[in-house]
């Protein structure tokens, strides 16, 4: 089995139904990764203990999602090098804004790259970490390449009206 090379952490398990997307492009990818809750304000040692230990592990990118006050993503850059890719999750009562405002608006000198609200960004976050990965692995960026021409031949052959 290979060694993990990919985080993909998240504030409670009810935030799966977003970041399951960026699981299953990994997973499609063959990219090594692992899946767990790290909530920053109900284990707050446990999600530093996570990013300290996160270099030495070998991970290269953390794929970070949460709600509302979602402080994960940027707490997880305070204590790491690891480039640490933020995902906003929908939260009940405003949509994700809250969380995208959270996760974006990080201080000067300790950046989260911010990706889209929900599912988009869960996926698009799972796709930046095997482009910044694949720039050291030629097999990977092959089937980045293939991922591409693919989604570019279903675009093409969109019709309209569409149909069901
Ligand atoms: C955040 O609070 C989590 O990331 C989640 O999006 C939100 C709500 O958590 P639960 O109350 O559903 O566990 O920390």
């Amino acid at each position: 089995m290979s060694a993990v090379t990919v985080g993909v952490v998240m504030g409670s398990s009810s935030d799966w139904e977003t970041m399951r997307h960026a699981v299953e492009i990994l997973r499609e990818f063959g990219v090594a990764h692992e899946s767990r809750v790290v909530s920053a304000h109900r284990m707050p040692d446990d999600m530093f203990a996570y990013a300290e230990a996160a270099a030495g592990r070998g991970l290269k990118a953390i794929i970070a999602g949460a709600g509302g006050a979602a402080h994960l993503p940027g707490m997880l850059a305070s204590k790491t090098p690891v480039p640490i890719l933020g995902v906003p999750v929908a939260s009940r009562h405003l949509q994700g804004v809250d969380s995208l405002h959270s996760i974006v608006q990080m201080p000067r000198g300790v950046p989260v790259a911010t990706f889209a609200i929900g599912v988009a960004g869960a996926a698009n976050a799972a796709l930046f970490a095997v482009a910044m990965l694949a720039n050291e692995d030629p097999a990977l960026r092959a089937k980045l390449d293939a991922f591409r021409a693919r989604q570019t031949e279903a675009a093409r052959g969109m019709q309209l009206p569409p149909k069901d």
